[in-house]
């Protein structure tokens, strides 16, 4: 009894907290001017917002991070790094980017701020290194000099390398403990996902110079790789720190049907291969078991898919109805998809399709100026148009 009190307390106290740490006073033109008068606006269940084409003319992107001086970098899949500033787009890309292999899914991917990045000027990237043949998912470091990156510092590469093109993960999150985390997918190779001795399919943990905590829940496993947090993750391509608990949360792929929110908590099985709501993309069956002893079972689970990637969690003081709210892109399913969260039970308990249509969603974020960001790869009809873009959404109201 005692135990379920406290568990009720304790959420009063998260709840408390959320309203609290949500709402914060956010600077209205920051990263981009807001035009003269308001577009279209858009009525959705709880916020009505127009939509501001922020940036237009980018090449696949795929990560963005906000700088606190009001600049912007954005990646680009086939290696390039973009900087925005003033709100334009720079013609000449960031030098001293790493080498990436643009390999099917693979290419350059997440670009994320170190916590104290005022202070120390760490920029963390995800991208696919070419490996002879092979090719693994590696993470690396640097500073920003100029229009150069340097002080590059490689910090990870997945092992052992590997020959495929598909589920290279990969987004980079920061918990509120300082901790480095990021996600591989299992590479095409399902059942490498359920074993450590490989970085396929699973989240990791690092210290911010890459060095391995040794309370990693695996590290005195004979044969185990020590970088492992959790396992059994199909291809993770959303990643955020809870603005509130400070816990890391993910978004992945599954195969037909059965994608997934999880909560990445040390040690955890997510299950894939042994248990999923997907099926193959050819119809048969994968397993009949969506839950197994021992193995998490989605806060959130899309049947069918949608492809899920980027991840934030609403906060601030621009959509205060949305607050707490997970906000993902979809992919093939052309939307950003709004999960209301029952925090008690840790389960999405009601789901609203917003900007039906936009374009393959890769990313979306809150950014430091309050507004969402939602980054659109391209359109699934290059009739529309051809260039990726991002914009953001703009309450309805919203003054300078
Ligand atoms: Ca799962």
């Amino acid at each position: 009894m005692r135990h379920i009190f406290s568990a009720v307390i304790s959420f009063a106290v998260l709840f408390f907290s959320l309203n609290l740490t949500l709402a914060q006073e956010s600077p209205t033109e920051l990263y981009f001017s807001l035009p003269d008068s308001e577009g279209e606006i858009i009525e959705t269940e709880k916020v009505n917002f127009y939509v501001q084409e922020a940036v237009s003319g980018l090449n696949s992107p795929w990560g963005m991070a906000f700088l606190p001086d009001g600049r912007m970098l954005i990646t680009e899949k086939s290696g390039n790094l973009v900087m925005v500033e003033n709100g334009e787009v720079h013609e000449q890309s960031i030098g001293g980017v790493p080498e990436v292999l643009d390999f099917g899914q693979g290419g350059f991917m997440d670009v994320v701020l170190h916590p104290n990045y005022e202070e120390n000027g760490w920029i963390y990237f995800s991208y696919t290194k070419p490996l002879g043949e092979n090719n693994h998912t590696a993470i690396a470091r640097a500073r920003l000099n100029g229009h150069e990156l340097i002080d590059f510092e490689e910090l990870f590469v997945g092992d052992p390398p590997m020959p495929t093109r598909f589920h290279f993960g990969s987004r980079i999150a920061f918990d509120s403990n300082g901790y480095l985390f990021f996600s591989i997918g299992d590479r095409g190779v399902m059942n490498l996902a359920q074993d450590l001795d490989n970085h396929a399919g699973k989240v990791f943990r690092l210290y911010d110079d890459g060095r391995i905590p040794s309370d990693n829940p695996f590290v005195d496993e004979a044969g185990a790789k020590p970088e492992i947090f959790t396992l059994g993750n199909r291809n993770p391509q959303g990643m955020v720190t809870h603005p509130v608990t400070g816990e890391i949360w993910t978004n992945e792929h599954g195969p037909r049907g059965g994608d997934e929110i999880n909560i990445i908590r040390s040690g955890r099985n997510f299950g894939w291969p042994l248990v999923t709501h997907g099926i193959n993309y050819n119809g048969s069956i994968i397993t009949e078991k969506t839950e197994m002893e021992g193995m998490e079972y989605p806060l959130y689970n899309w049947t069918p898919s949608i492809a899920p990637s980027g991840m934030a969690i609403v906060h601030g003081d621009r959509y205060p109805a949305w607050n707490g709210d997970a906000i993902n892109g979809a992919l093939a399913q052309q939307h950003v998809n709004r999960i209301e969260i029952d925090y008690d039970n840790e389960t999405g308990i009601h789901e609203e399709r917003i900007l039906q249509g936009i374009g393959r969603v890769r990313d979306l974020r809150v950014a430091p100026d309050g507004f969402i960001y939602v980054m659109v790869e391209r359109m699934a009809d290059r009739s529309a148009r051809t260039d990726g873009f991002i914009v953001r959404l703009v309450p309805e109201g919203t003054t300078r």
